[in-house]
């Protein structure tokens, strides 16, 4: 088998790349290990920055978004169960899509399947070859037989725990990372959301974020000690606990439900350099991992894809080197900016294990003074929407 860019990796980073080449004629094979019900039945990210919308739209996968989505023009963030909102049209003339992460993979997929693409899913033990060579190929198992695809480019799309970021040598990679000493209980519940925005709430006794997929379909997260199983947690203590740390007009009013989805996810920051070796690239959650605080895991994959594909456009259809060549530096310099406001937007809103009152008072203040300042509302307000390409 042969094509121009072989992707490892069929999440949103792989899909989106290769639905992005496919529109200017540069081929691609997508190699995914999971099935294609696996893909389309993870329940991610919820909140897409404008300028992924302005990606999918320029993919030609932004129709049910359009319809579906809902746009947000600012937030609430709430502190001692009193809420806030942070307008983000009046402050920056800017907005966000609330569409879930689910929604956007089922938009790629269909595109692909429309368009005839090559996506090989249950593969099994990929390996990337020659990868510092002018001719490199991945390997791969499929139904019992090892097939090897040849290629030009590998894009490293396979996630956290993929083979391609584990493909550069230790002594050329260098690692970036912080463990958060807590994690995000999650539910999905088929009830109608409690506000027409998010709520990103603090309180002692820990994180709390009301947010939403649709008119009847809420999502919810409280903080959890990383030690805990979602085993410990009924439906009705989750919403007893979610209600002790939600402003209290939220408290009051909000419609719960049986959970139709409940996860604990674990928290990091972590930032892998360089995003490139030889004719590797790394995209999304192969090279880079952020805390959901700051919805910003997806968002961050998509600007890697943007940047990918734009370099792969010149080199094929422009005879132009220099993206490919500068792709790391210049992926990465947005991505330590998304790193550095997810790390500060998680260490305000939540609850550390060894917290004292004096920090808990710190992070009080600091809301407080979100409250009152256009400056500093200012600067969240542009770091949430989405820093420029
Ligand atoms: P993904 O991990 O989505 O996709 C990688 C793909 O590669 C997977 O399909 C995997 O099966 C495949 N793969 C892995 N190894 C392979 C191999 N060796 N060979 C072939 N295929 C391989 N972000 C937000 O912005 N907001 C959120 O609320 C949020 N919640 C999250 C909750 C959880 C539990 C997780 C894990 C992540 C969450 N994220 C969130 C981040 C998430 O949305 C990612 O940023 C996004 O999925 C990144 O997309 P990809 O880079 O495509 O990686
Ligand atoms: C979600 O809706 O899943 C969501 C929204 C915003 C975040 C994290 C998760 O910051």
């Amino acid at each position: 088998m042969r094509t121009q860019v072989c992707i490892i990796g069929g999440g949103p980073s792989g899909l989106l790349l290769s639905q992005l080449l496919h529109t200017v004629g540069i081929s691609s094979i997508i190699l995914e290990r999971q099935s294609r019900d696996h893909v389309l039945g993870r329940i991610r990210a919820g909140v897409l920055e404008w300028g992924t919308v302005d990606m999918l739209r320029k993919a030609g996968v932004g129709t049910r978004m359009n319809a579906e989505g809902f746009e947000h023009t600012g937030t609430f963030l709430s502190a001692k169960n009193r809420g806030f909102r942070i307008d983000f049209n009046a402050l920056i003339g800017k907005k966000v899509m609330v569409y879930g992460q689910t929604e956007v993979t089922a938009d790629l997929y269909a595109a692909r399947t429309d368009a005839g693409a090559t996506l090989l899913h249950n593969v099994e033990n990929v390996t990337p070859i020659g990868l510092d060579t002018d001719t490199p190929s991945v390997s791969f198992d499929q139904d019992g037989t090892t097939k090897t695809i040849q290629c030009d480019y590998i894009a490293g799309c396979d996630g956290f725990h993929g083979v391609s970021r584990k493909s550069i040598p230790a002594n050329v990679l260098r690692e970036f990372e912080r463990v958060y000493p807590f994690g995000w209980l999650g539910v999905l519940s088929e009830t109608p959301p409690v506000s027409h925005e998010l709520i990103y709430a603090n309180h002692e006794r820990g994180f709390a974020l009301c947010s939403m997929r649709n008119a009847n379909l809420s999502r919810y997260y409280i903080q959890a000690p990383v030690t805990d199983k979602i085993e410990h947690w009924s439906d009705d203590a989750f919403w007893d606990e979610l209600r002790r740390r939600i402003p209290t007009d939220a408290a009051d009013s909000i419609i719960t439900g049986p959970s139709i989805e409940k996860s604990i996810a674990p928290l990091r920051s972590f930032v892998a350099e360089p995003m490139q070796w030889g004719r590797l690239y790394l995209v999304g959650d192969a090279a880079h991992i952020v805390p959901p605080t700051g919805a910003k895991g997806l968002n961050l994959a998509v600007s890697d894809v943007h940047y990918l594909f734009t370099a792969l456009d010149q080199h094929y259809n422009h005879g132009e080197n220099g993206g490919l060549a500068t792709y790391s530096q210049t992926a990465l310099k947005r991505v330590w900016n998304a790193i550095r406001f997810s790390w500060w937007f998680t260490t305000m809103m939540h609850s550390y294990p060894d917290q004292s009152p004096f920090d808990q008072a710190i992070q009080e203040a600091e809301l407080s003074h979100l409250e009152t300042s256009q400056a500093a509302q200012t600067n969240l307000a542009e770091n949430y929407v989405g820093l420029p390409y």
